[in-house]
This record gives C-alpha cells, sequence and structure tokens, in this order.
C-alpha cells in the first residue's frame, strides 16, 4: 500500500515491468498470516470489499459475480441434472453459491486448504460465504490433491477447481496426476472445470494452453472458454472445461438453461453468454496452437 500525492491510500497488484492495477483504498480491514498464507481483507473506494491472498487479488464485491457465475454455470447448465458436485479450493463459498443454485445437486464437498480464507469470507464477504449455511454443502479443511487421491471413483458429476494462481500451495492443482486424479472421480457423463489464468498474460499465460494440453490428452472433449474479469490480471481469463461425453456447445439445451429457476438472478452468466464464451479471439485460437 503507497499513499500518493493526494494523501488516499491505494493498493496495487504488478504484474509485470511495474505494471498492473491499483485500487483506492479506504481501510484494512483483516491482516492474517495462516499456516498457508497471507490473507488480507481491504475495503476500496470504488469495488467494495477485496480479499487478497499473498498480496494476489482473490475477489472483489463489485465483479466476484463474473468469475463465479462463470466457473460453475457452463458445466451445470450443460449437465442439467449434476446431483454430485466436488469443489476443489474456493474457500471463500463464491463458487459454491452459484453451483449450489442447482436444485439437482444434493451435495457439494468443498475441499480447501486454509481455514482462514473461510473465517474471513464469513466474516468479510457475507453475501459469497451464505453458500456455507447450505445442508447440501460438506467442508473438508484439507490439501485438495489428498483429497482426490481418497475419495470415491465414479462419485461426481461436476468437479470444480477454483484455484489460486500456479505457485506456491496451489502448484500441484496444475498437474497431470492431480487432474488424472479427478477425471478418475467423475461420472461417465461428468464435467470438470478449472480456473486457467488470462491469455493476456506474459508471465502465466501458457498454463491455457498447458491446460488445454493437458485436458485433451485426459477427456475427449477439452475446451476453453472466457470472461471478462475486470479486478483479475489483464482484466480476461480463461476457463477450461473437460468432459468424456458432453460436449459444452453441441450438447447444451439453451432453452433448459433459460428455464433455470435462477436465471434471472444472474448477472453475467445468460445462454448466450455461454455460447459466445466459447468462441475464442484469434490471439487466443494462436496461443493454443503453438
Ligand atoms: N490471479 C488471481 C486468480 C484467482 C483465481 N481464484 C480466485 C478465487 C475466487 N473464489
Amino acid at each position: 500500500v503507497t499513499a500518493p500525492t493526494r494523501f488516499s491510500l491505494q493498493y496495487s497488484e504488478y504484474w509485470r515491468h511495474n505494471t498492473g492495477l491499483t485500487f483506492g483504498i479506504k481501510a484494512l480491514l483483516h491482516s492474517e498470516r495462516s499456516p498457508f498464507q497471507h490473507v488480507e481483507v481491504y475495503e476500496t473506494d470504488a469495488f467494495g470489499h477485496m480479499m487478497t491472498l499473498d498480496g494476489v487479488i482473490m475477489i472483489t464485491d463489485y465483479d466476484e459475480f463474473v468469475y463465479h457465475e462463470m466457473i460453475a454455470h457452463p458445466a451445470l447448465c450443460l449437465l442439467q441434472d449434476a446431483k454430485r458436485a466436488l469443489v476443489i479450493g474456493g474457500g471463500d463459498g463464491g463458487a459454491a453459491r452459484e453451483a449450489l443454485r442447482h436444485p439437482s445437486l444434493t451435495r457439494l464437498d468443498l475441499v480447501e486448504i486454509d481455514e482462514a480464507v473461510v473465517e474471513a469470507a464469513k466474516r468479510f464477504f457475507p453475501q459469497l460465504s451464505a453458500s456455507f449455511g447450505d445442508e447440501r454443502l460438506k467442508l473438508h479443511l484439507v490439501d485438495g490433491t489428498a483429497f482426490v487421491k481418497e475419495a470415491p471413483k465414479g462419485h461426481y458429476d461436476f468437479i470444480l477447481v477454483d484455484s489460486t494462481d500456479p505457485v506456491g500451495i496451489a502448484e500441484g492443482l496444475f498437474t497431470r496426476e492431480f487432474y488424472e486424479a479427478c477425471r478418475s472421480l467423475l461420472t461417465p457423463r461428468g464435467v470438470m472445470v478449472v480456473q486457467s489464468e488470462s491469455p493476456f498474460d506474459p508471465v502465466n499465460g501458457h498454463v491455457v494452453k498447458d491446460v488445454r494440453r493437458l485436458f485433451e490428452s485426459l477427456f475427449p472433449i477439452a475446451e476453453t472458454y472466457l470472461a471478462s474479469t475486470p479486478s483479475y490480471p489483464y482484466g480476461l481469463w480463461s476457463f477450461t472445461l473437460g468432459s468424456r461425453s458432453l460436449h459444452p456447445l453441441r450438447d447444451y439445451d439453451a432453452e433448459a438453461a433459460h428455464r433455470s429457476p435462477f436465471a434471472d438472478e444472474l448477472r453475467y452468466y445468460t445462454p448466450q453468454v455461454h455460447t459466445a464464451a466459447f468462441a475464442l479471439p484469434a490471439f487466443v485460437r494462436q496461443l493454443l496452437s503453438e
């Protein structure tokens, strides 16, 4: 946090070459070194509350809906009748909140390594962490890579990986070994989605391609899709979807998605956005083909 000449506080996340994103800050609400990372919550001037982990922005009140809707609904609307879901990471509860909008879900296992993230979310992001009060959600405070080795095979209709960037504690969530273990937990119709970084990012952009390649080697169907995320690096984020049998466009029923009981409550995801999200700009297609 720096104090510029107009004497207000600012928070900057630097991406590369002294370039990044800066927020005006009203207050530092919470700062804690958990056994895993530095958890902080700020009150920003324009984006509401903001959580950072080791100095990297994870959530702001203003735009969290984009990421959380887009990591959950494309796959769940494709599946239509998913019953058992597994969320790895996402200890703030945002991805779980979106998944639990689907009335077909009977159980959601949320596996988060860091209890401090859950507690900070409960305290400062009640709109996200309300999902912890849903009786279908079971919280497991363990390492996701260990959980997937022990979980029952062929059990989950949907697996979602809402990780931090692929450094430090999240590195293991971007490996072939981890994805293979996840695949073994899926039902034959099951779908898996992971966050796969920004295609604009010169540092982590290779993850878009690396994850896509790994998914192509593990699933007959592997697709990348995009969403606009103002508070994440470069403002454009990618997700990678894998499935043994369901294609996100060919097997998608837009009419059914329109009829979802919660369709009017969403602020980003619509059936039109679903289809558009898989239409990749030329530079992303190029990145994926390199
Ligand atoms: N560069 C930040 C990427 C963070 C992705 N996960 C965010 C967790 C929000 N539930």
